[in-house]
């Protein structure tokens, strides 16, 4: 009987966490293209300890990403082929990432701005 009561006890501390999670925001995705030579949107707004989901494509030639600042420390190469990460930025801030991988002309001018907010 009592062994019944704290499981019922558990289900419902779970059933409030899933409202509590449902209230506060999830995972979310931000979609991310590159082309020669510019990342769309140029400026995305992150918010720190939420996981975010970028989804990465190019739409022309092959890019790289690389965002220590927000937790993508290991490079992204950026394809016609989508690819996601999840990143869960830990510092508040402006960070401006280049292009990872050589593209061109254009690279060295290639950026991304994070903004990662409270
Ligand atoms: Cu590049």
């Amino acid at each position: 009987m009592k062994f019944g009561t704290s499981l019922m006890a558990a289900a419902i501390v779970l059933g409030m966490t899933g409202i509590a999670g449902a209230a506060a925001p999830a995972s979310k995705t931000v979609n991310i293209s590159a082309k020669n030579f510019a990342f769309t949107p140029a400026v995305v707004t992150l918010k720190e300890g939420q996981p975010t989901t970028l989804k990465l494509v190019a739409t022309e030639g092959a890019h790289g990403l690389t965002a220590p600042e927000i937790g993508l420390t290991k490079m992204v190469t950026i394809t016609s082929a989508p690819t996601t990460v999840t990143v869960t930025p830990q510092k508040v801030g402006t960070f401006v990432e280049h292009c990872a991988l050589f593209c061109g002309a254009g690279h060295a001018n290639m950026v991304i701005t994070f903004k990662v907010v409270k």
